[in-house]
């Protein structure tokens, strides 16, 4: 009875993935320990503090009573957005950006979702608590979606869904209901396959499904606030913020993908000129303004996270890599600047040798 009604309450949000599960230490904690002891976080200190928490979901308390159960969701970014693109976003539409990033930022739409769904959950029980989260949470959100019955752990690290692939961000409401599973746990599907793994640019994946964020092109142009190596930095290609290679390739995607793709032309740029034209304004546009004004600008984005120096330094190093000789003389202005000279300098002399 009480499945049928949260099935019921899920149904009417028209969701594609979702799953619940009584709360209990993740099946994976282990790995995450061996991941976060061997470094693998880089400079994401916060997930050494979130250990403990992670560790033990129980204890993230609601109103000083304990969760027990997690309803777990999937919401889509590709191959349609469910957040509009933004004004703001147009300035950096021909660049290539992670799927999830264009539209809305979705710390704040999903986080919205998640608030409508506790709503419908508090009407119907109404002397239980509710708390949501995602992202950024102490919760080890594929471990939770894999226990939830979401889909497996792929060799790229995705939580990847027999029917929808992996290109879905992931939300949870925590609550005190009890809540017996509603999905066996999936089997795994990657086989031999190791597709991913040959395709990360970076080597940043192995066969033990491990990622090494601090060679991970996803943690350099989001997260880090460094400047990758030269050999690291020279295999980024034209990625200016975030990465989607290993899902790209994964077979359990491109299918979707393609099909996708062949039902709108267009996406692919009918005048290939013109984009290139247009690329340039762009990255122009980010090295030419005040950090602020990319702050301001890009707010309500989730280019938000690397709004300002992080976005030129990774602008400096598309430029590098696709000699975009047009910009030599507004990358010279970075020439003697406090933290980006060096990488300018590399940028110059790809710029000037040649082709
Ligand atoms: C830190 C972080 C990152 C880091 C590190 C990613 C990583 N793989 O560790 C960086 C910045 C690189 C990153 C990149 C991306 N991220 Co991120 N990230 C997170 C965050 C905040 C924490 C993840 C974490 O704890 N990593 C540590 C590792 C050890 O844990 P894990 O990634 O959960 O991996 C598990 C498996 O690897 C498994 N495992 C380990 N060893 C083994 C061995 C075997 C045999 C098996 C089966 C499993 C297994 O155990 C681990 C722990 O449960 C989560 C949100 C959250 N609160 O969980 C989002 C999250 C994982 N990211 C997400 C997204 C969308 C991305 C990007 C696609 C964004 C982009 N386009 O650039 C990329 C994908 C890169 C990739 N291949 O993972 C989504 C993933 C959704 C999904 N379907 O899987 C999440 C869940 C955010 C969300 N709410 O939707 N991310
Ligand atoms: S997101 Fe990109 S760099 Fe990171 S593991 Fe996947 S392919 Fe490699
Ligand atoms: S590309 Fe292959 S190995 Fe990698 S996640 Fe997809 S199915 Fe698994």
């Amino acid at each position: 009875m009480l499945q049928l009604q949260i099935s019921k309450i899920l149904n009417s949000f028209a969701l594609d993935i979702f799953g619940w599960t009584p709360l209990q230490q993740p099946i994976t904690i282990s790995l995450y320990k061996d991941w976060i002891d061997s470094k693998k976080n880089g400079s994401m200190n916060y997930l050494v503090d979130h250990y403990e928490k992670k560790k033990n979901p129980n204890n993230l308390s609601l109103d000083s009573r304990k969760a027990n159960s997690a309803i777990v969701i999937g919401v889509k970014y590709a191959p349609v957005h469910p957040a509009p693109f933004t004004v703001e976003q147009n300035k950096l539409s021909h660049l290539n950006t992670a799927l999830y990033s264009r539209g809305q930022d979705y710390h704040f739409w999903l986080k919205e979702l998640l608030n409508q769904l506790i709503n419908k959950l508090r009407l119907e029980f109404p002397d239980e608590d509710f708390v949501s989260w995602t992202d950024s949470g102490p919760v080890l959100e594929r471990d939770l979606a894999l226990r939830a019955g979401l889909g497996w752990i792929g060799k790229n690290t995705c939580l990847i869904n027999k029917n929808e692939g992996s290109l879905f961000l992931l939300g949870e409401v925590f609550t005190t209901l009890n809540l017996e599973n509603n999905n066996p746990l999936s089997g795994n599907f990657c086989g031999d396959c190791d597709i991913c793994i040959k395709a990360c640019p970076t080597q940043a994946l192995d066969q033990n499904y491990h990622l090494d964020a601090t060679k991970c092109i996803s943690y350099w142009t989001i997260e880090s606030k460094e400047t990758p190596n030269e050999q690291l930095r020279s295999q980024f290609g034209d990625l200016i913020f975030g990465c989607d290679i290993c899902q790209l390739v994964c077979p359990w995607n491109k299918k979707k993908l393609l099909n996708a793709l062949d039902q709108s032309q267009n996406s692919t740029p009918n005048n290939v000129n013109n984009y290139r034209e247009k690329q340039i304004e762009e990255l122009k546009w980010i090295l030419t303004s005040s950090n602020k004004t990319l702050q301001k600008t890009l707010a309500h984005t989730a280019y938000s996270r690397s709004a300002g120096l992080k976005l030129k330094r990774n602008a400096l190093i598309v430029i590098g890599n696709l000699k975009i000789k047009e910009l030599t003389s507004t990358v010279k202005q970075f020439l003697g600047h406090n933290e980006l000279d060096t990488l300018a300098k590399w940028t110059i002399k790809l710029l000037s040798d040649n082709p």
